[in-house]
């Protein structure tokens, strides 16, 4: 394997055929013990070796969209040694990342930036006078993403050079969808269009560089354009049907954008990437090369199941075997939304479940395979997905849009102006609220409860095991404003979920353990969600201790128990709050807030993410032991503050 991309411009393309064999087992075996996104990058290995043989990084810059598939262009530039750390404590990280590497010019982690972001350094380049390339690479799933619309929009009028690689596997996580995924298709599909692809980029292998090269070029490939018919936008019953004007049936999408486009072109095939890619480096008109990749390349298994080989955990490396899951193991909180849904739909019809490309690892399959016609994939498109059911809910239908807290933030003026400023009854469930340990800052979703507290007509709420998420659920289906319902990644607690879930008071805590009154230092324990069994585990040591303790579910967000708030804050000495969320602003702000209101003046220590961006880990318990979301360090905050044994070493967050 080679150390640096400077390598590879000196080997010939069968030693860069052998490359990127060696990189595939690295890929396969290396990512056996830890997992990630194997499929995506395996179906890239060719295009990333031709990239660095044609462009010279750092100078040229190359934007990933979402950057998932960044795993082989760490390999190629000088991270090899450090590949197996990937997505582990420490180790680097899963995406790009401008402080990992000189290499990585643009950070990512959510889908349809690149565009924008490699257009934003076109511009400076230009403006600035430099004559880097800047080269952007985007899955087929990206043009799902109305960001990447906006970006096209304005690529032939802000620059001249300009070099996209569209990479068209036909996967986003699961089968890509809408009518983009059918154009393309369309477009790969056509006979005479393949034909005469080939005939260019053949034609131009066979020039000698410069400009005859390039005028010929143009020449040959203005030709073959106007030969294209039938694979517009939608399907044409006969030619006459081109408005010429990128309307129905006008051939190429992206020439209607004053775009160059050329392929499609076999992305495995390395001499003609290269050539291909030396001959948009010489382009002075903004160029997207169509590339046909193989999601999973070189790997059977991956093959077979591009969607459960897209992002995995470990597998066997010979067989792509997954670990079976251990009798006894929990659910996870996406199919106890999944099966709730089904549950909900078949009793009101009325409800209708969306996502926005994440069926799996939202649970909405489960929808989909029970209730196809209640389900609804929008692709990689939160701002849709949440006006789409603004406008459902509208006409009586009442939505539930299932989305990853994370990716929900772009959508936010959406949730503000098309959910609640018109009050309209959408359900929002927010699964990886919390922690995404291995994907790091990118994912974690530690921002909603700020985010959306501050908007009126919000309902929010958050459960502390898998049956109150069903209560949440069905609570949520019997409001008539928007509801969000945030749970954490993975397993959920092991509590049995109730045949039919019940009705939550709108705006009520629980109160799980009361004071015992028995003369000890009242400590009143509220913990939010997953940080619910943290405050139980706390309790009971510190009862055992000199403290009578209180423990408090408050399942809301807003409007949080005013009542049961103020009622511990005056009978406690001590208050503390617990919450698997950004502080600032989150829960524990909340009760801050309502304590100013209400003047109580009960110290009040808040548990929960500090104002930074959290780093990735192999697992959430490293990170919440090191920030001092844990049961210890509840102890020693407590302990602490009665001038109690706790060292200043074991705390964190504070004295
Ligand atoms: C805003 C946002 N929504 C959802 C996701 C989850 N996600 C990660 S990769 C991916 C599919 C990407 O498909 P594509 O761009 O075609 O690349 P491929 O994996 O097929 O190479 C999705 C939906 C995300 N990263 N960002």
């Amino acid at each position: 394997m080679v150390d640096g991309p400077e390598h590879i411009k000196k080997l010939t393309v069968p030693q860069l055929q052998e490359l990127a064999g060696e990189i595939r087992t690295e890929l396969i075996e290396g990512l056996a013990k830890g997992g990630g996104h194997l499929g995506p990058n395996l179906g890239v290995v060719e295009l990333t070796i031709a990239l660095h043989k044609v462009f010279t990084t750092p100078k040229d810059k190359f934007v990933w969209d979402v950057s998932h598939q960044i795993y082989v262009h760490k390999l190629l530039t000088g991270r090899k040694d450090r590949f197996r750390t990937i997505r582990q404590t420490g180790g680097l990280t899963g995406f790009a990342l401008r402080s990992e590497s000189e290499h990585d010019s643009f950070g990512a982690g959510h889908a349809g930036t690149a565009l924008s972001a490699a257009l934003g350094m076109a511009a400076a380049r230009d403006k600035r006078g430099s004559n880097e390339n800047i080269v952007c690479i985007f899955g087929d799933a990206a043009l799902t993403n109305g960001i990447s619309y906006e970006a096209l929009n304005n690529i032939s009028t802000t620059t001249k050079k300009f070099i996209g690689i569209l990479n068209d596997n036909k996967w986003s996580i699961a089968k890509n969808v809408g009518a983009i995924s059918g154009y393309l298709n369309r477009l790969i599909t056509n006979p005479r269009y393949n034909k005469l692809s080939h005939d260019f980029v053949n034609f131009v292998l066979r020039l000698p560089k410069g400009d005859l090269a390039l005028k010929l070029a143009r020449r040959a490939e203005s030709g073959f354009k106007g030969a294209l018919s039938g694979v517009g936008l939608k399907p044409s019953e006969t030619p006459e049907e081109s408005d010429g004007r990128g309307g129905y049936g006008s051939p190429v999408f992206f020439e209607e954008m004053g775009v160059r486009y050329l392929g499609p072109i076999d992305g495995h095939d390395l001499p003609l990437l290269i050539s291909t890619l030396e001959f948009a480096k010489l382009c002075d008109h903004p160029i997207i090369i169509h590339i046909l990749t193989q999601k999973g390349k070189g790997f059977e298994a991956a093959l077979k199941q591009p969607e459960k080989f897209h992002g995995l955990g470990p597998y066997n490396a010979l067989t792509g075997e997954t670990p079976a899951v251990k009798p006894g193991t929990p659910p996870r909180y996406q199919d106890v939304m999944g099966q709730t849904l089904v549950k909900l739909c078949k009793a009101n019809e009325n409800i209708v479940g969306i996502t926005a490309a994440m069926p799996g690892g939202t649970g909405m399959k489960i929808l989909e395979k029970a209730m196809p016609e209640r389900f609804y994939d929008v692709g990689i498109a939160e701002e849709h997905a949440v006006i789409f059911a603004a406008g459902m809910a509208t006409m009586g239908l009442r939505p539930v849009v299932a989305i990853y807290s994370s990716f929900l933030q772009r959508a936010f003026d959406c949730i503000h102006h098309d959910v609640c400023l018109q009050d309209l009854p959408v359900i929002f469930c927010m699964d990886r609220a919390g922690l995404s340990a291995s994907d790091g800052p990118t994912h974690h979703g530690i921002f909603d409860i700020s985010f959306l507290r501050c908007l009126p007509n919000v309902i929010a709420m958050a459960p502390a095991n898998e049956d109150e998420l069903a209560d949440m659920m069905f609570t949520a289906t019997k409001t008539n404003h928007p509801t969000f319902i945030r749970y954490p990644r993975g397993e959920a607690e092991g509590v049995p979920v109730k045949a039919e879930p019940q009705l939550i008071e709108i705006g009520t805590a629980v109160i799980q353990r009361n004071f015992a009154n028995n003369g000890k230092r009242k400590v009143a324990l509220f913990g939010l969600g997953p940080m619910n069994a943290i405050a139980n585990q706390a309790a009971a040591q510190l009862a055992e201790e000199d403290f009578d303790v209180a423990v408090i579910n408050p399942r809301f967000t807003k409007p949080i128990d005013a009542a049961v708030h103020e009622q511990f804050g005056r009978e406690a000495e001590l208050m503390i709050t617990l919450e698997d969320h950004a502080l600032m602003g989150g829960y524990g702000s909340a009760v801050l807030e309502l304590f100013e209101d209400q003047a109580i003046t009960t110290p009040v220590i808040r548990i929960g993410w500090p104002d930074q961006y959290i780093e990735h880990a192999t697992t959430p318990d490293e990170l919440r032991a090191k920030y001092g979301l844990s049961v210890e360090n509840t102890v020693a905050r407590v302990q602490a503050h009665f001038g109690e044994t706790a060292k200043p070493a074991e705390l964190v967050g504070g004295s």
